[in-house]
């Protein structure tokens, strides 16, 4: 009697061991994930800053006074006692009864990512990392847990030496193992034990270095700063913004900025080291770095970015001002042949994108952009160097983390999405977006303020139309034009009754109205005109 009681203490034990491990896995992976995904998924970073957030002030008094500059270090060995407190909790539950440890292990992940997603300029795909961590971590435990129960037949009187150091009775087995089995299963747990552990230290080490990296290329950036622009933009005029709640701000802010690219890890790059190579079909081959490009005379403009993806009336396209040198100087230097007619830009993940030469070469900016609305280029986009190019949309112009320009020839060189079907020209077409109402929305009945955006870059909006059911269409109020290359807010009064409504907008730029004609976004770009369905009540 006596002994089955200390096995199965023993056994409590090792389940505890197992729920600990487990979480090392959850925490392990998810850091490690989190490391190449972004830097605002760290599940860990997460948790404590929640912690702080919700720490009452005379708590946080207390740990300053007490721990000094120690603080953050006194949270962190904090969080482990308790991670490792609840894991071992956890691990004993799920031995217990597997689905109390399901549950569990799930509310734990889910507290894990509600703290992620929960932080500033957090997605919900910032939690991916959380998730997969907490789904390796159950998978573990669910093996470790199996063993145990296979190790532990329900005659058993004794253990094996194997799990002696693990005994916590602290009494001695009586007698020798005679269950063959029993030893086997227990090595069982021990290997699958063993595995989860180095997995867990293999996974968190491989996280730290990556964030080590990360962290460096960091600070870098936060200690760059910028000399003022040879040629600064044009003030902003108050009028640029609609004053209709729910249509997105005119200028887009670097965290809400949309983030196309093909890159699983975002690059980081060492400003000292990072270079821009100009070569190919040039009189003169030229290499820049990072300073050389701060010591030439920047401009700043702002500029509407808009992907090829972008559905009509999406939502990847942003507005922003951008710092940089102009390429079309960067070109002159060079001095492009003759018969060269396209610039093959790559960026150090191998993506590429072809732009006509004789657009980076005319009147309009494009830019070897260095800053994003007064900040360096955030990491992911494009730190420290990117193209922005008006009026192109980005797979053939907006090279992010970019080091090589090659000038050549449309019929000698493709590009990564021109490769893969898509069209070798870019222009952006013009658009308009419906903002308000919201596609489904309840709106009250009677006077309405409809509002929206519309973009034709390096052409300009002239004209923006709505249309209330089969009603004429109405001219809307535009917004205070800034340039041709940035997008331009509308709104418009309409009389609504009491019922469901169809409204549609479309835009005209100096050629006349944007095509009515739907085509999908491959190969060259969504049209047709914007229609949302909803009611008035
Ligand atoms: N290196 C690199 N640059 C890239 C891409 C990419 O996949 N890799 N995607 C392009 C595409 S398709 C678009 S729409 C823009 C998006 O820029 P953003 O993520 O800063 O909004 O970047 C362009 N530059
Ligand atoms: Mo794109």
């Amino acid at each position: 009697m006596k002994a089955v009681r200390t096995s199965s203490r023993s056994a409590s034990t090792l389940a505890m061991l197992a729920g600990i491990l487990a979480a090392g896995l959850v925490l392990g992976v998810a850091e490690l994930i989190g490391a190449f995904f972004s830097t605002r998924s760290a599940p860990l970073i997460a948790l404590g800053s929640t912690f702080i957030d919700f720490t009452p002030a005379w708590l946080k008094d207390f740990a300053i006074d007490t721990f000094g500059t120690n603080d953050k270090l006194a949270l962190f060995v904090g969080m482990a006692v308790t991670i490792i407190i609840l894991a071992a909790i956890l691990g004993y539950l799920a031995w217990r009864r597997w689905i109390l440890g399901v549950a569990g292990v799930l509310f734990m992940g889910a507290v894990m990512v509600a703290a992620v997603v929960s932080r500033a300029g957090a997605s919900v795909s910032d939690a991916i990392p959380s998730v997969i961590g907490t789904l390796a971590g159950l998978a573990a435990l669910r093996l470790m847990i199996r063993k145990l129960h296979s190790a532990q037949p329900q005659t058993e009187t004794t253990t094996n030496d194997d799990d002696g150091a693990f005994n916590a009775g602290g009494s001695r087995p009586v007698g020798a193992s005679t269950n063959a089995r029993t030893s086997v299963s227990r090595r069982g747990f021990f290997a699958a034990a063993g595995v989860t552990a180095v997995v867990a230290a293999a996974t968190a080490a491989g996280g730290a270095v990556v964030s080590g990296i990360r962290n460096t290329v960091n600070v870098a950036r936060e200690r760059l700063s910028f000399p003022a622009p040879a040629s600064p933009a044009m003030p902003v005029p108050a009028g640029v913004d609609v004053d209709v709640d729910g249509v997105e701000p005119w200028l887009t802010p670097n965290p809400e900025f949309y983030r196309i690219d093909t890159a699983l890890q975002v690059p980081t790059i060492d400003v000292d080291t990072w270079e821009l190579r100009v070569h190919g079909m040039v009189e003169e081959e030229i290499r820049i770095n990072f300073q050389d490009l701060l010591d030439s005379e920047l401009i700043e403009r702002h500029i509407t970015l808009t992907c090829v993806s972008n559905p009509v009336g999406g939502e990847l396209i942003g507005n922003a001002k951008w710092l940089g040198y102009p390429i079309r100087e960067l070109l002159a230097r060079a001095r492009p042949t003759e018969d060269a007619d396209m610039v093959l830009s790559t960026s150090t993940d191998g993506f590429s994108a072809s732009t006509p030469l004789p657009i980076l070469q005319d009147e309009r900016d494009a830019i070897l952009a260095v800053a994003m609305n007064d900040e360096p280029l955030p990491l992911e986009h494009g730190y420290p160097v990117r193209m922005v190019v008006p009026g192109l949309y980005g797979y053939v112009s907006a090279t992010k983390w970019v080091i090589d320009l090659e000038v050549t020839r449309f019929a000698d060189a493709t590009a990564y999405w021109t490769d893969r079907g898509w069209a070798e020209k870019g222009p952006i077409k013009t658009q308009s977006r419906i903002e308000v109402p919201r596609p489904f929305g309840n709106v009250a009945a009677g006077t309405f303020r409809v509002g929206g955006t519309a973009w034709a870059q390096n052409r300009g909006i002239d004209t923006v139309e709505v249309q209330i059911d089969d009603g004429p269409w109405e001219e809307a109020t535009l917004a205070a034009e800034y340039t041709v290359d940035t997008w331009r807010q509308w709104t418009h009064e309409v009389q609504l009754e009491p019922g469901s409504h169809r409204i549609r907008s479309r835009a005209y730029d100096p050629d006349g109205v944007q095509t009515e004609e739907r085509a999908d976004t491959v190969p060259d770009g969504a049209s047709g005109w914007h229609t949302v369905q909803f009611s008035a009540e």
